[in-house]
């Protein structure tokens, strides 16, 4: 007795196989029989696709008439992992949708693993965005993620004799079911030209940009749902196109490859992501990306408020608008020209409604990853906006002048434009002056903002300034990673902790209930297996479930510190051959992570790592119980099975560099361990988890900053300290590298020489921390003691309350649920 149900909205189980069979023929134009798993996977996606296409348009609707307050996250980086899973756990179709597949002998697992992920972004920062507007849409706040789609995403990482070598990421190739284009909805952003002045018939005078070169963005709009409600918001991304308009075949009679030429010439403005994490590169072509999609935005939030008859007057009241770090910053600036050029504002009403709109996040202290452009590259591509932000800066110096009077290092060191030498615009100064709001992104890193990189711009206003510590989502990194976790959580508390982390603390009440523990080792143990089996069949590696699995999983950066892993490893290796028959807690080491393709040092980390897991994991005296593993292309689909499974998470950047760190979150959320220095959010996780729950080592972001003023000197530690000594000379040695002593030289010289993250400096309070490890690793009910109570306590790193935040402190924007007729 089956339910007649239509087949794009049905839910049963009978309806749900009739649905996909229909796709399967009428989207895929396949039978069964010469399908591919890919078919399959197309063919779910599209049945799971028409089953929100009513809440997102619902949505859509309830937000244009209701025209309520609306967050506009601006992000050159959107990192969001696969959809199809995350978009099934919030419709809560996931078990009967796995239901329907096993009726047709297809395991839902196997299909999700099809899904060919949207790497649009490099790391933390891009995933950052991804799960705000997760908890957005599930906190059912009005609000829109703006970016770029790059039709080439973060490089896919392949191993080549222990190198790193990068691999086009066609992630578009089998098309993209869950995007659709818009093309009614296109605009037109201009490049380069000159500016020209004129007078209009009231005597006003007016600035006029005449372009070089005009380019179509066509929106490419994706839903995002929230758990378990009705809303479902926008991701909109911006896809650069010739247009028809400019007449390529005529203007270039005669010229056909030229006109072609000019045509792939605009289409390259969003070909391809730039591969670098906190290190910046001035190049012309990021600069037209950052600008291509922030003036599509700005036109678009304009044309969303005509369609609404709302005057621009009130641009600022219907829109708040988050700069994800500098790269939208010159949004500003466009914002600006816009209202005064093309919506002919004056000055003052232009200025007033600009920096009542924008809020910035920092997200970086580092100085070689502030974002500055040359003038002379800037004006070229931009001449009008470099023209308005002259005029800010000349306004705003005026105003410090004011506030303090004769000061003029402060002017030079506040000024947007950097005068030292070739001149520059300083992004983040930029930020600073257009926004009411600034923010960091840990406590540590928004105080160190304040005194340092920022300190001017605090003494100056000091109002904007606030902290909103980093959050994750617990629906993608708990709930659709680590079911077994999940459900056990369930089982005890109630489903209530999904949208409200902070009552995972009523799991304390379990901390000695035998079975609920044996339960919650038992998960671990069965999510480890899992990851073996994994790495048995990709890689021909054989791990233990029953070793300590220890996890350094991000990219790979010096200050990030994966070389004082390996210096640990090392260490381990060296005391092992020096007496095999140590008892030693048996350890798996794991890494995951890309190097940015410029980057030859963090190239050479990985080739380190390599390098030493051939040797140990091939020599005798191991007796396996010492595994290194270095996985290939760490990317989010990865991640979900790396975080589930591990007993320790290794967060162990220098003291100060590393802004707030999310895996750290995302480890400790499934029950790791974190073996981490006082860095980032660190801090606060070490905090709310209880300083027992937690492995503290190395030097304080201020003890950092004293050593180095004091003049360190590595050598010395090197010369004092016989294991650091030993574990040196076995990669100077050519130990690792087949007797070449040259391979790792420069690794090796830039720690002996200058060790500008003070690796030598902590290794031993490092490896003494580890050494606690591994005696707490023994004890293993209290271990998992411990764990559980990182899981109670971690409710904070919630991405909903850091939404919460940033709603209260900053967007003052209210919720509107929206209401799906049946
Ligand atoms: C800038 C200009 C030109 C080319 C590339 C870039 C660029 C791109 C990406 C610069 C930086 C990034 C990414 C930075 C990033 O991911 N930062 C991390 O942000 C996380 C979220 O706040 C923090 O948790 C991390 O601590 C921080 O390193």
């Amino acid at each position: 007795n089956i339910q007649i149900e239509d087949d794009r909205t049905g839910i049963n189980v009978e309806t749900l196989k009739r649905a996909f069979l229909d796709n399967l023929f009428y989207i895929q134009a396949k039978f069964p029989k010469i399908s591919t798993k890919n078919d399959y996977y197309m063919a779910l996606a599209y049945t799971v696709r028409d089953r929100l296409l009513n809440r997102w348009l619902q949505t859509t609707q309830t937000y244009l008439e209701k025209a309520p307050r609306t967050v506009a996250y601006l992000s050159a980086e959107f990192l969001m992992g696969p959809h199809l899973g995350n978009n099934l756990m919030n419709l809560g179709l996931y078990n009967v949708v796995k239901q329907a597949m096993e009726e047709f002998g297809l395991g839902l697992t196997d299909l999700l693993e099809q899904e060919e992920e949207p790497g649009l972004g490099n790391g933390g920062l891009g995933r950052l965005a991804a799960c705000y507007i997760d908890s957005l849409a599930t906190l059912e706040i009005p609000a829109i993620g703006y970016g770029i789609r790059y039709e080439y995403g973060i490089f896919d990482q392949e191993i080549k004799n222990g190198w790193q070598v990068e691999i086009t990421d066609k992630w578009l190739r089998y098309g993209n079911p869950w995007e659709v284009p818009r093309p009614e909805a296109e605009l037109e952003v201009k490049f380069g030209g000159h500016t020209e002045n004129y007078t209009d018939e009231h005597g006003r005078y007016h600035v006029q940009w005449i372009p070089f070169k005009v380019v179509k963005g066509v929106p490419y709009d994706t839903p995002i749902l929230g758990f378990q409600t009705n809303n479902a918001n926008t991701l909109r991304l911006w896809k650069a196109e010739a247009p028809e308009s400019f007449d390529f075949e005529a203007f270039n009679k005669g010229d056909y490859f030229g006109s072609v030429q000019e045509k792939s010439e605009c289409e390259n403005i969003t070909k391809v992501l730039y591969p670098n994490d906190d290190s910046y590169q001035g190049k012309q072509l990021r600069l037209e990306q950052q600008f291509f999609f922030v003036s599509c935005s700005l036109q678009d939030m304009i044309r969303m408020m005509k369609a609404q008859n709302l005057t621009l007057e009130r641009f600022h009241e219907h829109f708040a608008i988050q700069l994800n770090d500098t790269h939208p910053t010159i949004a500003v600036a466009e914002l600006m020209r816009l209202l005064l050029d093309e919506h002919q504002f004056d000055w003052d009403k232009a200025w007033n409604i600009t920096t009542k709109t924008f809020a910035y996040t920092n997200h970086t202290l580092l100085p070689e990853a502030l974002e500055r452009w040359s003038i002379n590259m800037f004006g070229s591509s931009f001449p009008r906006h470099l023209q308005i932000i002259y005029e800010i800066n000349l306004r705003f110096l005026d105003e410090v002048r004011i506030k303090f009077p004769d000061d003029g290092n402060r002017l030079r060191r506040m000024s947007i434009i950097d005068e030292s030498g070739e001149r520059y615009i300083r992004m983040a100064h930029l930020a600073c002056v257009g926004s009411f709001a600034i923010n960091g992104v840990a406590e540590l890193h928004s105080e160190l903002l304040k005194k340092t990189t920022l300190h001017d711009f605090y003494e100056m206003y000091p109002e904007k300034f606030t902290n909103v510590t980093n959050g994750v989502t617990p629906r993608r990194f708990m709930v659709l990673s680590n079911p077994r976790l999940a459900n056990l959580i369930t089982k005890k508390i109630g489903d209530s902790w999904v949208t409200n982390l902070d009552e995972l603390r009523k799991l304390e009440t379990f901390l000695y209930d035998s079975d609920f523990c044996k339960e919650f080792h038992q998960v671990k143990q069965d999510v480890k297996q899992d990851l073996a089996n994994y790495i048995r069949t990709n890689y021909n590696i054989t791990i233990d479930p029953n070793s300590l699995f220890d996890i350094q999983a991000k990219r790979i950066h010096e200050y990030k510190r994966q070389h004082l892993n390996a210096l640990y490893i090392i260490t381990l290796y060296n005391r092992i051959k020096a007496n095999p028959n140590l008892d030693v807690t048996p350890r798996t080491f794991l890494f995951g992570g890309k190097a940015a393709p410029g980057y030859y040092m963090a190239k050479l980390i990985i080739k380190l790592i390599n390098s030493i897991a051939d040797v140990v994991n091939h020599d005798p005296d191991m007796r396996d119980r010492l595994k290194v593993i270095f996985l290939k292309d760490y990317n989010v689909k990865f991640a979900q099975r790396v975080y589930p499974a591990a007993d320790l998470s290794e967060q162990i950047s220098t003291a100060g560099k590393e802004a707030s760190g999310t895996g750290n979150m995302k480890f400790s959320m499934n029950g790791a361990l974190t073996i981490g220095t006082l860095d980032g959010a660190n801090i606060e996780i070490r905090e709310v988890v209880g300083e027992e729950n937690f492995f503290l080592f190395g030097l304080t972001a201020e003890e950092v900053l004293q050593k180095k003023a004091a003049g360190y000197n590595p050598w010395d530690y090197y010369n004092s300290n016989p294991e650091l000594k030993l574990a040196i000379d076995r990669i100077s040695s050519g130990f690792f590298s087949h007797g070449d002593p040259n391979l790792f030289k420069p690794l090796l010289d830039s720690l002996l020489y200058r060790d500008q993250y003070l690796l030598l400096a902590d290794y031993q309070s490092y490896i003494e921390c580890q050494d606690r490890v591994s005696q707490a690793y023994r004890d293993r009910e209290q271990w998992i003691r411990m764990s559980i109570l990182n899981v109670a306590r971690i409710g904070k790193f919630s991405s909903d309350r850091s939404i919460r935040d940033y709603v209260q402190n900053i967007w003052k924007v209210s919720a509107l649920k929206v209401e799906v007729p049946e």
